[in-house]
């Protein structure tokens, strides 16, 4: 099977290595058996992440020659506000460093001592985030997200009926806010639908509750509505976008991610309170206003980006170039995720590597194996993701333990997409000889940047 024609042509290159044998062994020991922890130079294809690596369009690039670096009311954030309101539909914008900053200002305000913030599956930053002003993530996610095997359009959805037991259980008032991600990220890229989002209004409204969501996919969770949702199959994405954001009551967004450039992000709302107390804690943890840690010309790059990244076309490519990856292991029964997500392709490490149990970290393993063997560089998303419990302080082993095969936005060729599936493979076919892993340093916070770990 051929892989998706890209809608672009390439103008500039970057040239990469391949480390021999030797070198790869040394590498990965180096690092700890950590792949976040490798020199970038060490790798061929780099599928750590899809945050930040996005190649930028000749519009971008043309944007940043524009930066209007003035410290105070630079013409670029009127562009950034400008383009949110036409692509969400927010009114109010503060611009941060990157996601987890946005997610600093926004959950600090919203999130009291003791209180939960129900969410379709955690994610690494948010959970910590909630964590930090004394609050509690629990999961709402429907069952079927956690079942790899399992073929659900609409992976993402929220369970009611789990939210519904959390407000019988503690009330009402012990909910901070409801929390939504786009895309579901450590589901394996897994949409939301538009009639599960209506639904969840219509149900937080009875409540008073608000919803937050974590827009950071939002584009490819609207490429996936259109692709399968009915009533939706000629809806412009923007239009699409539009009627997903109006159901929340603000936004957090990494835009390193849909928005096609290499830093930056933003919270956005209608609601004037959160707007005012975020804008005033900016300046505290970020900068002013109107920059919120980024240059002028970074401003004007996500401006652009935030457009180009909803355009059909694009996202019609981009989906299926992941979805081209995933079907060549899928053909020859390398076990990944199902269906196969928006940014990346999640393989199952439980399946890939039945003989290590849980404690010898079965994804680590396998992200620092598929590095040793062919210089791709993955990331564990599994137990060393999840952390552990915040009141035993003990491991928690969560259902899915995957290793991401994320892919960057425009940056790579369908056909390395073809050298990572012929490699993981022929990595499949001797998986019996893998050897599990020992962490031997753990840091205190999201401890799968910098843990090391040593061969068994
Ligand atoms: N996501 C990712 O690789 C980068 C850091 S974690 C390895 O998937 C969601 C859904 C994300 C996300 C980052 C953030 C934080 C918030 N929500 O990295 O701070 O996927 O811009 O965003 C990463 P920043």
């Amino acid at each position: 099977m051929n892989g998706p024609v890209e809608p672009f042509k390439i103008k500039m290159i970057e040239h990469v290595g391949m480390p021999d044998e030797k070198r790869r062994k040394e590498a990965i020991q180096e690092a700890g058996y950590n792949t976040f922890l490798l020199k970038s130079e060490d790798v061929f294809i780099d599928l750590l992440t899809d945050s930040g690596t996005s190649a930028m369009s000749d519009n971008q690039w043309a944007g940043l020659m524009l930066g209007d670096e003035a410290y105070a009311g630079a013409r670029n954030f009127y562009h950034l506000e400008k383009s949110i309101q036409d692509v969400l539909g927010f009114k109010y914008v503060v611009p941060t460093h990157q996601g987890r900053a946005a997610e600093h200002l926004m959950y600090s305000y919203l999130v009291q001592p003791e209180q939960l913030v129900p969410r379709n599956m955690y994610f690494t930053t948010s959970k910590v985030h909630v964590e930090l002003p004394g609050g509690k993530m629990v999961d709402i996610i429907i069952d079927e997200a956690h079942d790899p095997e399992n073929e659900h359009p609409f992976k993402g959805n929220v369970d009611l009926q789990k939210l519904q037991a959390f407000i019988d259980e503690y009330g009402v008032d012990k909910i901070a806010f409801v929390n939504v991600e786009m895309d579901v990220n450590m589901a394996g890229g897994q949409p939301i639908s538009m009639e599960n989002l209506r639904n969840l209004r219509e149900f937080c409204d009875d409540y008073r509750l608000r919803i937050i969501f974590d827009a950071t996919r939002s584009s490819e969770n609207a490429y996936f509505i259109r692709e399968r949702e009915k009533g939706y199959e000629s809806t412009p994405i923007i239009e699409i976008l539009r009627e997903m954001m109006s159901y929340s009551d603000g936004c957090i967004y990494s835009s390193k991610k849909d928005c096609l450039v290499n830093i930056g992000g933003f919270l956005a709302t209608n609601e004037k309170d959160i707007f005012e107390h975020t804008r005033s804690m900016v300046v505290v943890y970020e900068g002013l206003h109107t920059y919120g840690g980024l240059a002028g010309r970074d401003l004007e790059a996500l401006s652009r980006g935030l457009r180009e990244g909803a355009e059909y076309n694009y996202l019609k490519y981009r989906i299926n170039q992941v979805r081209h990856l995933g079907e060549m292991l899928m053909d020859v029964g390398v076990p990944i995720v199902k269906p196969i997500g928006g940014h990346a392709v999640f393989l199952n490490a439980l399946k890939f590597l039945p003989h290590l149990p849980r404690n010898q970290w079965p994804a680590q393993t396998l992200a620092a194996a598929i590095y040793e063997d062919s210089a791709v560089r993955t990331m564990e998303r599994g137990a060393v993701s999840k952390g552990r419990d915040k009141e035993t302080g003990e491991n928690i082993f969560p259902a899915l333990e995957l290793v991401r095969l994320t892919i960057p936005r425009r940056v790579y060729t369908n056909t390395h997409m073809e050298y990572t599936a012929k490699s993981i493979i022929r990595l499949y076919e001797k998986r019996d000889i893998i050897k599990g892993l020992k962490m031997i340093y753990e840091p205190k916070y999201l401890r799968f940047f910098q843990a090391r770990f040593e061969k068994i």
